[in-house]
Formats: structure tokens, sequence, C-alpha cells
């Protein structure tokens, strides 16, 4: 019996991921730009034994669909094949959300995977190799395995990984601001989201051309501690990768009535004098960046837009942790192995 634990953050993009070259190596169309988020994490353990007959997976406590355990397993598939380990594996995911506002983020989620994987086969892995090997999971979890700003790198199956981008502390005097939209219309997965765009969007040609740009001058923005450049990329850039998929066949989009009335919010509070700016991602959320000095007082406006409880915040946050295995863990016992 193998185990292993670890914890990981989510992380947002300032300049998104957004069209995958190739599907089963998750590489992506272009680079991207996130900074890691202390407020929401997942911690996983994963035990390895010959007793199992299956590959099963909790989160939260609760068995989890078959196809939800198809994605993991074929995870798992790749580590066992790494480790030489012919187990079957129990995964128990717990995310740490501050409300149930569906911020579970499969970022956080296979960048932890990847951790208790290493840990308990003893892998030894690099940062490296763990960010490339997260990323086989989930494109967005290769980035979370940095704390701060981190660059995803295009490449091939070696060469695709993330870096992290030195910033000297200055993502500390930063602040994401998340405001939470509940929205009943159903999801377009980011998977399907990204797969459709590519294949039909027209715009799609121009997010690839333009993305480059973005990249470099959110990079100064890094440099030179120039918040006004850093926001005002990461929100074109945020409404160039929503603009492709309206472009797409059949056209969608992830904003709703109240995404549009967020972000005219946050236009509204720049014209007062208060910087901000929005990005969003595969969801109806947004999410405010701000200085953290501006914190206080854009909290208090965003406040009288919407219910305290839509608003939370986050400042940036660590990289992958390694955990120790506690008893109460439910893999160290049997709870949850269910027949
Ligand atoms: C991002 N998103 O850069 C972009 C922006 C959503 C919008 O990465 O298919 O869950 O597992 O590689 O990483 C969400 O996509 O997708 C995402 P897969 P993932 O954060």
């Amino acid at each position: 019996m193998y185990k292993g634990k670890a914890r990981a953050y989510t992380n947002i993009a300032l300049i998104k991921y957004w069209g995958k070259e190739n599907e089963t190596l998750i590489l992506p169309m272009n680079n991207s730009l996130s900074l890691t988020l202390d407020a929401f994490y997942t911690e996983t353990s994963v035990t390895f034994s010959e007793e199992y007959t299956q590959d099963r997976f909790f989160l939260d406590g609760k068995q989890q669909s078959e196809a939800a355990t198809k994605k993991i397993s074929a995870f798992l598939d790749l580590v066992r094949a790494k480790a030489n380990c012919p187990f079957f594996a129990q995964v128990n995911s717990r995310n740490f959300v501050p409300t149930a506002a569906g911020l579970a983020s499969s970022a956080s989620g296979l960048a932890a995977l990847a951790g208790a994987c290493n840990a308990a086969l003893d892998l030894q892995l690099s940062q490296t190799e763990l960010s490339r090997l997260a990323r086989r999971g989930s494109g967005s979890a290769c980035r979370s395995i940095f704390g701060g700003f981190v660059e995803w790198h295009t490449g091939d199956d070696d060469t695709s990984y993330a870096t992290p981008i030195a910033s000297e502390g200055w993502e500390k005097e930063l602040s994401m601001l998340f405001i939470l939209i509940n929205d009943k219309e159903k999801d377009v997965s980011s998977r399907d989201g990204m797969r459709r765009t590519v294949e039909t969007s027209s715009y799609y040609s121009g997010w690839l051309e333009s993305t480059p740009q973005d990249l470099k001058k959110l990079k100064q923005a890094i440099r030179e501690k120039d918040f006004q450049l850093l926001g005002e990329t990461t929100e074109a850039n945020a409404l160039k990768m929503h603009a492709t998929t309206m472009a797409a066949t059949p056209p969608f989009t992830y904003w709703s009535p109240e995404s549009l009335r967020a972000m005219d919010c946050v236009r509204s509070l720049r014209q007062k004098g208060l910087a901000c700016y929005f990005t969003m991602d595969a969801g109806p959320n947004v999410k405010v960046l701000c200085q953290r000095k501006n914190e206080e007082a854009i909290l208090t406006q965003l406040k009288k837009d919407f219910h305290p409880e839509q608003l939370i915040v986050a400042h940036a946050g660590q990289g992958l942790v390694d955990l120790p295995m506690t008893v109460t863990d439910p893999s160290m016992t049997n709870e949850g192995v269910s027949k």
C-alpha cells in the first residue's frame, strides 16, 4: 500500500489558455500567464493498494460518477506507468472554498493529485516534472504547481510546462476580488468550449495573433510593477477570449446579465478613480483585480451593488504543498470504500 497527500491552490489566468493544439497530451495553442491565489485550494490524498479492484474517486466525501472517475483513472494510468505500479487507487479530494459557490477548480484538483501521487509512489519529481504531469490531468493545473505569477509555455509533451515569473514579491501588493454570480443556465465546460472555439470560431485566428502581444505587455507590467498596464492587458485579453466564443458555431457565451452588471460596476469604479479591472473564465463569475491598498474602498463600493456573500477576497498564494497523511484521512481507514 502506498499513500500520499498534497495541497494545491487554484490560479486565475491574466492571459488565458484557450484552445488545445493536442487534446490527448493537453498542449495549448498559446502561452498563458496566471496568478496563484490563496483563497481556494484542494487537498487530495491517494492510496494505491493491491486490495483495490478498481479506481475510486471521492470529492468532499461523495463518490464521484463513472465519467469523473474515468478522467482521474486516465491520469492515474500515467502515474502507474511512470512508477511501474500495477495497483488501483482510491483518491479522496476536498475542495476548500469559502462558500458553496461552484468555484471548485480542476487546476487545484489535478495539481494536488499530481503532488499526492508523487508522494505516494516516491517518484521524486522536480517541480518542472510535476507541472508537466499535472498538465496531462488538466491544462491549467500545470500552473498551480507554482505560487505567484506563472507562465505556461506551448511546446511538445516534454517542453510544455509552467515556470514561475520573478516579480520581487509585487504580487503580494495585489488583490483579486471574486463576484460570485449564480446562473441557472447549463454551462458549456471549458474543455468543450475551447474545442468548439478552435474548430469553428472565425475570431480564433485573431486570438492567436494578438495573445503574444498581450503576454509581452503583461510581462512588462510585472517587470515594471505597472498596475495600470497589468489591469488593462488582463481585461482586454479576457474580453478577447470571450469574443471568440460568440463567433463559434453554434455561438455561446459564459456571460450572464449579472456578469455584465459586474463589468459595468468595475468600469464605473474606474471612472471614479479607483483602479480595478475584471477578468472572467468559463463561467459567469467576475474576478476583479486591484491593488491591495484599494481593496477596502473597492469592496465598500461593490457591497452597494452585490450581496456581501457574493464577494470573496483572495491574495497571491503559494505553490504545491506536501502534506502528511493523518489518521482521519478517509483513505487511511476503510471509510468511503463502498461496494
Ligand atoms: C485558463 N481556463 O487559462 C482558462 C481560461 C478557462 C478559461 O484553463 O481541458 O480546466 O482540463 O485542459 O484547464 C480551464 O480549463 O481545461 C481553463 P482542460 P482547464 O485558466
